[in-house]
């Protein structure tokens, strides 16, 4: 898997645990692509601790503490009964209770779980936060739905999941298809089964216990990150051309900071393919994304019609030319081919917003031609991040102010950004902010697995 120029390779004891893995699970395809992608950057770590074979901490670390499976059934709104599967993967609880979204997507199966849960674990290590990694979901697909299916989901959903979460066990968030209205739904249920009111999820409304910031905190510390990769080459997000996909959450606070910092955002995508702006999404259009989102639509092609620009269906946006690529939609939507094009164009900076947005093909390249090219695990961590900020208000039963949490948000986005080029440094990787990563969000929960004793 590893090559020279990039300097990594797979440890055999790395080695032998993923293929083991791979035996176990053959049908967990993203998880196994995760667990690849991990183990095989960390191979200077497993030289230097060799305590962590000793340990089994490898084999110890794939398998998820708990995994919880149920059934959903419950009732739409023309009176039929429906069945979904849901999932609450607990992964790693070392450091801080299980944290990490839900997601609502007709695509949602126990390894896409699994391989989010995964990611969490490292993501939210490196946030400095202390929190733990944990995932969840069901394969409920929102397309077509009204409120009150979606009401009737949630309240159902809960019943089951209420039995274990809790404000120190397991704390729940959005992600793709969960946003501040199923929160509230799933927050309500959960109250009104538990009779507590505490901060049990996060992403919540303003009114009942929210943070402010956390709508915009992914994609506004996406591109915090961004600030601080680029001046590590002299250079600043103003003026540059940016290319996005998705229209969603992430996407959206991405469009937001990027016209806040001077930068222009000429690419928006959905399932159905992509638009171009040349004029830039900006002003009334990033308003506009919030309606295409909420509509339940599902295409991006309504932007194309409202403002009249070219729409391309069935196509991804990589081919236009841009400085720096966002990807912000899901997994392995960026694959060599596309990271070929972008190259070719001249694009020298990509940062996932989304979680393994880009293939292990598409990453290899990235970093055998050493631009800048941040794992999301590093650059969409201020999501989870301001969620553990709004846990540190709901506990103290304060609210700060926007200023506040941005400025702690920032701070954090930078501190994630330093750890990952001093550790690529410190094992002789430079400029490789995937080592970086996965090596600093490893180190600090291996070590604490071994210092709890043998409990997981
Ligand atoms: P949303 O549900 O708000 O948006 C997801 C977006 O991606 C939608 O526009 C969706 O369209 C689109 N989409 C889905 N499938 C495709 C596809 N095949 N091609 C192009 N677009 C597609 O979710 P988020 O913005 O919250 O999540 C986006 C990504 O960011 C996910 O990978 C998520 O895990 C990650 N993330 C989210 C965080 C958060 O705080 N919300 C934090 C960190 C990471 P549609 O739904 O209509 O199919
Ligand atoms: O992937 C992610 O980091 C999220 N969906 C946010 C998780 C959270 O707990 O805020």
């Amino acid at each position: 898997m590893g090559t020279k120029n990039q300097q990594t390779q797979l440890h055999p004891y790395a080695q032998k645990v993923l293929e083991e893995l791979k035996q176990r699970y053959p049908w967990e395809q993203e998880f196994l692509q995760a667990v690849g992608e991990v183990l095989e950057s960390i191979d200077g770590l497993l030289k230097q601790e060799v305590r962590y074979q000793k340990e089994r901490i490898l084999e110890r670390i794939v398998e998820p503490e708990r995994i919880i499976t149920f059934k959903v059934p419950w009732r739409d709104s023309q009176g039929n009964i429906q069945v979904n599967r849901a999932y609450r993967v607990e992964f790693n609880s070392a450091i801080g209770p299980y944290k990490g979204g839900l997601r609502f997507h007709s695509s949602v199966t126990l390894s896409s779980l699994k391989f989010l849960g995964f990611e969490q674990i490292f993501k939210n290590s490196l946030t400095g936060l202390p929190m733990g990694g944990g995932k969840g979901g069901s394969d409920f697909d929102l397309k077509g739905k009204n409120e009150i299916d979606v009401m009737n989901f949630c309240q159902s959903f809960m019943t089951e999941l209420q039995r274990h979460i809790g404000p120190d066990t397991d704390v729940p968030a959005g992600d793709i298809g969960v946003g501040t209205r199923e929160i509230g739904y799933l927050f309500g249920q959960y109250k009104r089964i538990r009779n507590t009111f505490d901060g049990v999820l996060t992403g919540k409304g303003l009114n009942w216990g929210g943070s402010l910031v956390r709508p915009e905190a992914t994609g506004h510390g996406c591109v915090y990150f961004v600030e601080e990769m680029l001046k590590t080459r002299k250079q600043e997000v103003a003026g540059k051309i940016c290319a996005v996909s998705g229209f969603g959450n992430v996407s959206w606070g991405v469009v937001k900071k990027i016209n806040d910092l001077g930068g222009k955002v000429v690419t928006l995508s959905g399932p159905d393919g992509f638009i171009y702006d040349k004029d830039g999404v900006k002003g009334e259009k990033i308003d506009y994304m919030l309606e295409m989102r909420a509509s339940g639509r599902d295409r991006v092609e309504d932007y194309a019609r409202n403002f009249s620009v070219p729409f391309y269906p069935g196509k991804r946006p990589w081919g236009v030319k841009c400085d720096i690529a966002f990807p912000c939609a899901i997994q392995n939507e960026l694959n060599e081919e596309n990271a070929k094009e972008l190259l070719n164009n001249g694009c020298f900076c990509i940062a996932e917003g989304a979680n393994m947005p880009v293939n292990l093909e598409a990453a290899k390249l990235l970093l055998e031609k050493k631009i800048l090219y941040s794992p999301g695990k590093a650059s969409n961590a201020g999501g989870v991040a301001c969620s553990g900020l709004e846990m540190s208000q709901n506990s103290m039963r304060l609210k700060w102010t926007r200023e506040e949490v941005d400025l702690r948000l920032k701070q954090i986005m930078k501190n994630i950004h330093d750890d990952c080029v001093r550790t690529a440094e410190q094992y002789g990787l430079p400029g490789n902010y995937v080592c970086g990563a996965n090596m600093a969000g490893f180190k600090k929960v291996a070590d604490t697995m071994i210092e709890l004793g043998l409990i997981a």
